[in-house]
């Protein structure tokens, strides 16, 4: 399903486009199970839940975003997209790479908030060395009028760049002095899915279309330890960290 040619375009540009990894009927499981999630957005646990959208003042539910949807809905890890997601993540990655975090942005018909320009990475609390990889997965077919990703190719190579705060946009941070002029859009048919390294330069447009754009994102990772025992604890304390979410979502 994926050769060598998505490795080579992946390592080289940072980013990838499936456009038929999954079938519609796979991905309408987890649209469900997501739609089911997001209609009760406002009794979700306060911790597993953010607008994307917040003013310096405001948090409403411009872009609502849910944070592992995962552990608040068991059943979407026994769904074919997340084992197909998992065995690509490892084949690209390689081998000890491990599911450990998703999230799902929802972006309204007609919100105006553009997903800013920047790199996954600048968020990493931890100093562990690593690579990561996203799977990014519509639950519809999404056009750059519906607010689709967009890349900067190759933006992955030049290491952590400089990132600022967004005027009025709580919590956002921007790469800075990005050049738009080589950017790709990646419209996606339902099935397809974008995938990214940690590293590239990515954004989002607003969705000036009349459909919502939902998006589940499967982040997967490979901890380059020397000694096994680091990747390990990598992993067990990851775990510990994320029981909050699991038990927070368990306690409603
Ligand atoms: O869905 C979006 O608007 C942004 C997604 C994103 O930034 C990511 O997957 O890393």
């Amino acid at each position: 399903m994926v050769g060598e040619d998505v490795r080579e375009f992946l390592a080289e540009n940072g980013f990838v486009i499936l456009p038929d990894l999954f079938t519609p009927a796979e991905v309408r499981e987890v649209a469900d199970a997501l739609d089911a999630l997001f209609a009760r957005f406002a009794e979700l646990p306060a911790t597993s839940t953010l607008d994307l959208g917040a003013t310096a003042g405001e948090f409403g539910r411009d872009v609502p975003e849910i944070l592992y949807p995962s552990l608040l809905a068991p059943a979407l890890r026994d769904t074919a997209v997340f084992r197909r997601s998992s065995d690509l993540a490892r084949r690209l990655l390689g081998p000890g790479t491990w599911f450990r975090f998703d999230h799902s942005i929802r972006k309204p018909p007609g919100c105006a908030y553009e997903t800013v320009w920047h790199q996954d990475r600048v968020h990493k609390r931890s100093g562990l060395p690593e690579r990561r990889l996203n799977v990014w997965v519509p639950t519809a077919p999404v056009a750059v009028a519906d607010g689709c990703l967009r890349y900067v190719p190759g933006s992955h190579l030049g290491g952590v760049l400089p990132h600022e705060p967004v005027p009025g946009r709580r919590g956002a941070l921007r790469t800075v002095g990005v050049d738009e002029a080589g950017a790709v859009d990646c419209p996606l048919p339902l099935g397809g899915a974008a995938l990214h390294l940690f590293e590239t330069v990515h954004g989002a447009h607003p969705n000036l279309g009349a459909s919502t754009r939902t998006a589940w994102i499967l982040q997967f990772t490979r901890p380059r330890a020397l000694v096994p025992a680091a990747a390990w604890l990598h992993r067990a304390v990851h775990r510990r960290h994320i029981r909050r979410w699991g038990d927070a979502g368990a306690a409603r």
